[in-house]
């Protein structure tokens, strides 16, 4: 019987590419996001057998309810990615909209929490299973102007340590993968739509891609049932830190 992962924003960037390489390995694929449409195409573009859940994870009734619908074939979820996650703005604290902290806190801390809190006792349950965390280098260190986003993903980094010390002796396995400057519709949806602003971030240096994230995540979950990759910092090779960056 095929493994099953669960994948949180898999609609674009990272969770997409994911989704792709764990089908690859011959997962099925629960897929979820809130654009149907992106989801159905994933769907038609992988060799295994989908299930798509169109939720918002801020709202707390519709990730319980997406993930209460789940048919029994399904239930067995070997593998959650924790993924769904965006920067809302880049600007000083006494000048950030307070709109745009409860997205990154609602959407980034509390839809992980929710997510997990849906899925996560199952796995206790079963005797096995795998959480990987998105987290981010902004849940590493803290640059100016990321303020509520460097905050949120400090919140994730946080989270998966207590849920690794919590599920000890559980057979569930947690890891986290933090990566810098990955070249998705992050900046876009951080610069709200500001197409030039977005891609002048990845300007003048090879950023990391999608695929590369993917492929991290791939090998960690794959590793034999005795070992666990409990954190990595994903860089790429011209960045250091969130604002040391060599470019051209
Ligand atoms: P994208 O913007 O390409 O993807 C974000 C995904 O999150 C989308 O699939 C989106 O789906 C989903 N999502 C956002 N808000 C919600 C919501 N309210 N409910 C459900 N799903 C939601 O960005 P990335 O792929 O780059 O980001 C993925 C993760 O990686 C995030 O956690 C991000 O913080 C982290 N990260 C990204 C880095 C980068 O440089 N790109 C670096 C470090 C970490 P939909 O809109 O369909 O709901
Ligand atoms: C995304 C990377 O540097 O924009 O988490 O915070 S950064």
């Amino acid at each position: 019987m095929s493994k099953i992962a669960l994948v949180t924003g898999a609609s674009s960037g990272i969770g997409w590419a994911t989704a792709e390489l764990l089908a690859a390995e011959g997962y099925d694929l629960i897929i979820c996001g809130r654009r149907e449409e992106r989801l159905k195409e994933l769907a038609e573009k992988v060799n295994v057998r989908t299930l798509s859940l169109v939720f918002d994870v801020r709202e707390k009734s519709q990730v319980s309810q997406a993930i209460d619908s789940i048919p029994e074939e399904w239930q067995s979820i070997d593998v959650l990615i924790n993924n769904a996650g965006n920067a809302h703005g880049l600007s000083k604290l006494q000048d950030g909209s307070i709109e745009d902290w409860d997205a990154m806190i609602d959407i980034n801390v509390k839809g992980l929490l929710y997510v997990t809190k849906a899925i996560v006792p199952n796995m206790v349950k079963r005797g096995r299973g795998h959480v990987v965390n998105i987290g981010s280098i902004a849940g590493k260190e803290v640059y100016p102007n990321g303020n509520v986003y460097c905050a949120s993903k400090h919140a994730v980094d946080a989270i998966n340590n207590g849920m690794r010390l919590d599920l000890l002796g559980t057979g569930v396995k947690v890891s986290q993968v933090c990566p810098g400057l990955v070249e998705t519709e992050f900046s876009l949806v951080r610069f709200k739509g500001d197409a030039d602003r977005a891609s002048g971030v990845y300007d003048g240096f090879d950023a990391l891609t999608a695929h590369d994230i993917a492929d991290i995540i791939r090998f960690i979950v794959t590793r034999p049932a005795h070992v666990n990759i409990a954190d990595t910092i994903v860089f790429p090779s011209a960045q250091v830190a969130s604002t040391l960056v060599s470019k051209n």
